[in-house]
């Protein structure tokens, strides 16, 4: 179970990995064949439930990573998703350091936290719940989202929060909550983004960031972002799809 994601992670090295919002076992089976080096499961959007997860996570089958993308940021979905052997949850629309903090008590076993003690797939079922309490704490991820302005705004207080491993911008959203839907390049949207970056960078706190294609999201490897979340499976397939018709249908 242990990939050594969060080790990495900290290490700000470079993870490459895609949005999974299919519920079907196949595409994340497929997908984790693809050589990428975590996937981000996303149970926010779209229709999966908890679950929803536990298919998917059995079909990676411990290949690669997968991190959860929680409905919500709140106790509950936090503690299934780790239960269900996430190696880490990404908390959306983290706007102040009182929900950041409540998202990391939530990730972490006692004393750091209050994640409750369960028996599940995390734990081997039960087999290995005292090795799996007791790197818990060091082994799961516990990644914010920087995707609104008011994350933004409260930034330099957020990557103080003890236990927060990344920071994970999400553009659209961030451009959605100022006036800007889907204008993620809008200089006021990269404005901001960019003063989350210089706060992290000062801060040495990992960052991450999604864009639908791999141009979107060259620019921030090359800036040293961790976390890199080049498009949604459906969304692969479609291209795909399109591309090969209009190869197909010239002349
Ligand atoms: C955003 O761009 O708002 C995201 O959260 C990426 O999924």
């Amino acid at each position: 179970m242990n990939h050594d994601f969060r080790k990495r992670l900290r290490e700000r090295q470079t993870l490459l990995g895609t949005i999974v919002s299919s519920t079907d076992p196949a595409i994340v089976e497929v997908l984790s064949e693809c050589g990428f080096d975590w996937l981000f499961v996303d149970a926010e959007h779209g229709p999966f439930e908890t679950t929803d997860l536990l298919p998917v996570l059995r079909a990676v089958d411990h290949r690669i990573p997968c991190v959860v993308r929680v409905p919500a940021s709140e106790e509950i979905p936090i503690k299934k998703a780790l239960d269900i052997g996430a190696s880490g949850i990404i908390a959306p629309q983290t706007n102040t350091v009182e929900q950041v903090e409540a998202v990391v008590r939530y990730c972490r076993y006692s004393p750091q936290g209050c994640r409750g003690v369960g028996i599940s797939r995390a734990s081997t079922y039960g087999m290995g719940l005292t090795e799996y309490v007791g790197s818990a704490n060091d082994s799961v991820a516990v990644i914010v989202q920087a995707e609104h302005i008011e994350g933004v705004e409260n930034i330099e207080e957020i990557v103080k929060v003890e236990g927060v491993d990344a920071i994970f911008i999400g553009p659209y959203d961030l451009s959605a909550s100022m006036g800007k839907m889907g204008e993620v390049t809008a200089p006021d949207v990269v404005d901001a983004i960019n003063h989350v970056t210089n706060v992290c960078n000062a801060a040495n706190m990992p960052l991450g960031i999604f864009g639908v294609s791999a141009d979107a999201v060259k620019p921030y490897i090359d800036r040293g972002y961790s976390l890199i979340v080049s498009g949604v499976d459906v969304l692969m397939m479609a291209y795909a799809a399109k591309d090969m018709l209009s190869m197909l249908r010239v002349g």
